[in-house]
């Protein structure tokens, strides 16, 4: 990790971001100025009791969510779907899945955000459909079809697939259709054939369908697996070390540039939209190619170094608080001049933070909640908060494989366990810390049955934790997790430097301590975060000096932040001029 990044991070090209954006403040922007919050629908809140969640459900609680204080919603894939991958596998762009409503629900929900002066994002899932879409159905139905080559068919070789892409989600990327004994390629499941994006029919369909969205009022996109629309041209074989991280070499199609910006031209130009790209795979080098205002592609992406901190590809590893800020300073380079950032710590692809980087015992689990939203929400870039986040959400236990729903835990579980390569043990210490699934147990609304999420039988476990961690609990107790977002976000909302200001990391190489400065002209915060359950004695660097407490998750006072910061204790302090220090 720390190798990977020191390639990225030349000390003498941070001195140059830096001076370069003083050169050129930052434009405003709503986009950069909203908190974004992310519902993952199935598992957000059941309006009819069938255990499933649904728009419906996401209606009745935008009063909620207006009292957190996040100004947009991402709302997870809302369209027809066979739900293989819960939804990531889209039968039909303009209907929406009948388990989580109607078009009438959807253009409700945007009516509800609108009349609240919020906004919604899209999922928007283009790099493949779901095999049952139409394209696909009429594409496998014969080499002559008109729609062949919406897709991507090869011959096999030697009586084995056209070359040896490995699927994300474990096997070979490619699935023989017995009846014309071509192979087509899925980076994902099969049932998720990718889309051929040289075929200009493909791209005028994917744009017809993003205006269709876009004249119902919504205000952008989360694009799915975006990088990867962009195939290596040839097609060869991987190399041992590329199979080891396929996302780096997916993400390297030649024309990923192209097409980005072609359907910025066609479709996002003029609009005022917020476009997040998912670019698991893209390096902190090569993001500004992708978030430059200049070049007209997406405002800002979503990397993966954060979360995955502490492990490999599935496997978990050992980490250190420095790795991590190690990380964040990289990522900080990664918006380029001209450019903007995302800041996240959860989505639904990853465990909950407060299991995988804080404390969720019951001692450190409202400190290091509160400790972990500090960081999110003061780093530069738009924070994403996802569901259940707010209220310290926590990681569930599994006993054995039975107990996991997740497509891409099955995957290794099959490609490690069954073919009897690894142990189930060893599988299942790293599987559960890990999986899919710890993010998409049901929200915690109340410490009722099925924790208010549904009157019907939930389509996954509760966790058993809902009892002590829910919403009703902690909107009713000033000093919780919950109201603690509140207060931050308003924080951030009321100060522009805590939006626009530069970030400094001022102590990279303390190990159990993150402090950095915002800075814009002469305003500037200090936030510091003991990200440890033990207390540190902590003296400033470079004679720095605390002049006020803006917010303290130990409610400190000026006099006693420091020397001895509480296990977990976090805030945002200004900073007394130099002329005081
Ligand atoms: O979990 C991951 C990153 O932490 C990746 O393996 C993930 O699969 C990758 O980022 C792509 O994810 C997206 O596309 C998938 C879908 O299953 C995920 O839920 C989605 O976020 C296929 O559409
Ligand atoms: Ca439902």
């Amino acid at each position: 990790m720390s190798q990977h990044l020191s390639e990225n991070l030349p000390v003498s090209s941070m001195t140059a971001l830096r001076a370069s954006e003083a050169d050129t403040p930052q434009k405003a922007k709503w986009w950069k100025e909203a908190v974004v919050y992310q519902v993952y629908t199935r598992s957000f809140s059941d309006s009819n009791g069938d255990g499933i969640g649904d728009l419906p459900g996401l209606i009745d609680r935008l009063d909620y969510l207006q009292s957190l204080g996040v100004q947009v919603i991402w709302l997870a894939p809302h369209y027809d779907t066979p739900n293989v991958d819960n939804g990531y596998d889209i039968r039909d762009y303009r209907a929406v899945d009948p388990l989580q409503g109607t078009m009438a629900d959807f253009d409700r929900l945007v009516a509800g955000l609108h009349e609240r002066g919020m906004k919604l994002i899209v999922d928007l899932v283009i790099n493949h459909t779901s095999d049952q879409h139409e394209w696909f159905r009429q594409s496998r139905s014969g080499p002559d079809n008109p729609y062949r080559d919406f897709y991507i068919w090869r011959d096999g070789r030697d009586d084995g697939p056209p070359n040896n892409y490995l699927s994300i989600f474990g096997g070979s990327a490619w699935e023989k259709d017995e009846a014309s004994g071509q192979y087509y390629l899925h980076y994902f499941a099969k049932e998720q054939p990718d889309l051929n994006w040289e075929n200009p029919k493909v791209r005028q369909e994917v744009y017809n369908m993003m205006r269709f969205w876009l004249d119902k009022g919504v205000s952008g996109f989360r694009m799915d697996s975006i990088c990867f629309i962009s195939k290596l041209p040839g097609l060869r074989d991987l190399t041992l070390a590329e199979m080891e991280s396929l996302e780096h070499v997916y993400v390297t199609g030649p024309k990923i540039h192209d097409y980005l910006q072609d359907m910025h031209h066609e479709v996002l130009v003029d609009r005022d939209l917020l476009t997040v790209g998912e670019a698991f795979g893209v390096s902190f080098e090569d993001t500004p190619a992708f978030v430059s205002e200049a070049r007209n592609e997406l405002t800002m992406v979503f990397h993966f170094e954060i979360v995955r901190i502490g492990r490999h590809d599935w496997q978990v590893q050992d980490w250190t608080i420095k790795d991590l800020k190690a990380v964040l300073r990289g990522e900080e380079t990664s918006s380029g001049p001209d450019g903007w950032l995302t800041s996240f710590l959860e989505n639904h692809d990853n465990p909950r933070s407060v299991s995988w980087f804080g404390d969720p015992s019951p001692k450190g689990h409202g400190p290091s909640a509160k400790a972990l939203a500090t960081l999110l929400i003061m780093r530069r870039g738009t924070p994403y908060i996802y569901q259940g986040e707010e209220i310290g959400m926590t990681n569930i236990h599994f006993d054995g494989i039975e107990d996991f729903q997740d497509i891409n835990a099955k995957g290794i579980w099959n490609n490690t366990v069954g073919i009897g390569k690894m142990s189930a043990e060893e599988v299942l210490h790293s599987l559960r810390r890990v999986t899919r699934d710890n993010a998409r147990t049901p929200m915690q609304w109340d410490a009722s049955n099925h924790a208010g999420f549904t009157t019907g039988l939930p389509w996954f476990r509760v966790n058993p934790n809902h009892i002590d961690i829910n919403v009703a609990q902690q909107d009713a107790d000033p000093n919780s997790i919950l109201n603690y977002y509140r207060t931050l976000i308003q924080l951030r909302a009321s100060q522009k430097t805590l939006i626009y200001g530069d970030f400094e990391d001022v102590d990279p190489d303390h190990p159990a301590v993150i402090a950095f400065t915002r800075t814009l002209g002469d305003d500037q915060f200090l936030i510091l975060i003991n990200m440890c359950g033990e207390t540190e004695h902590y003296i400033l660097p470079h004679g720095l000096k605390i002049a006020e407490v803006l917010l303290d998750n130990m409610s400190a006072s000026v006099e006693n932040v420091l020397p001895n910061l509480k296990p977990w204790q976090a805030g945002i302090y200004r900073l007394a001029p130099p002329a005081d220090i």
